[in-house]
């Protein structure tokens, strides 16, 4: 949600919580990012937000920024710190997430000490520029009946319409960013997004 003007996703977070999300991640990257004293105070607005809401407050991959401002966890992908060290830092009761692509890297997730690990993309996306080839739902759906106890985000393209597949693989969660952040109703399509995700909870 990288931006100059912070007012606005700020509004949009809290649409997204007033909807329904049940868990956010800061994922400030990119050309305009903000940095340093600035991205810290846009990360403790997300976070009083979320307290608000009684939704856990992730930072992706920026695990200082994480440990200084005592954040509910950390997601972290294969090309940034080892997951194991990452642990180490943030301690036991915080939320490790890693991004996987494979078993053997969903099998070193789970000995690192991973809650849960994020798949994808699921579908075509525009959002992350050097994302990984579309992978579908084919390796969700393996890892799902490899680790059953093992909570799948899926992620990538992912909207209320084309959620189904995703839970139907295997996944406990869908992570999005247009979906909500490009939408007319950032409220109503987090709304959406959880009516699937309830009924796929109810029906399993
Ligand atoms: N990792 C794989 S795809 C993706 C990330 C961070 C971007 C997801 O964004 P969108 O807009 O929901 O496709
Ligand atoms: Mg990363």
């Amino acid at each position: 949600m990288g931006s100059v003007n912070a007012q606005e996703p700020l509004s949009v977070l809290e649409d997204a919580l007033r909807g329904g999300i049940t868990c956010f991640q800061l994922r400030e990257k990119g050309a305009r990012a903000l940095v340093g004293m600035e991205k810290k105070a846009f990360a403790e607005s997300c976070q009083r937000l979320c307290a608000q809401y009684g939704v856990p407050f992730i930072v992706n991959d920026d695990v200082d920024l994480a440990v200084e401002i005592n954040a509910d966890g950390v997601h972290i992908g294969q090309d940034d710190a080892e997951a194991r060290f990452v642990r180490k830092r943030i301690g036991p009761g915080k939320i490790l997430g890693v991004s996987v692509h494979s078993i053997e890297e969903t099998e070193a997730a789970i000995s690192a000490g991973a809650n849960y690990v994020g798949m994808g993309p699921v579908y075509p996306t525009v959002t992350k520029d050097d994302a990984k080839p579309v992978a579908g739902t084919a390796m969700i759906e393996e890892v799902a009946r490899l680790y059953p106890d093992l909570p799948i985000v899926g992620i990538g393209g992912i909207t209320a319409a084309n959620a189904e597949p995703v839970f139907r693989a295997g996944a406990s969660g869908v992570s999005v960013i247009s979906a909500i952040a490009s939408s007319a109703n950032p409220e109503m399509a987090a709304k959406r997004l959880e009516e699937v995700s309830l009924k796929w909870r109810r029906e399993r």
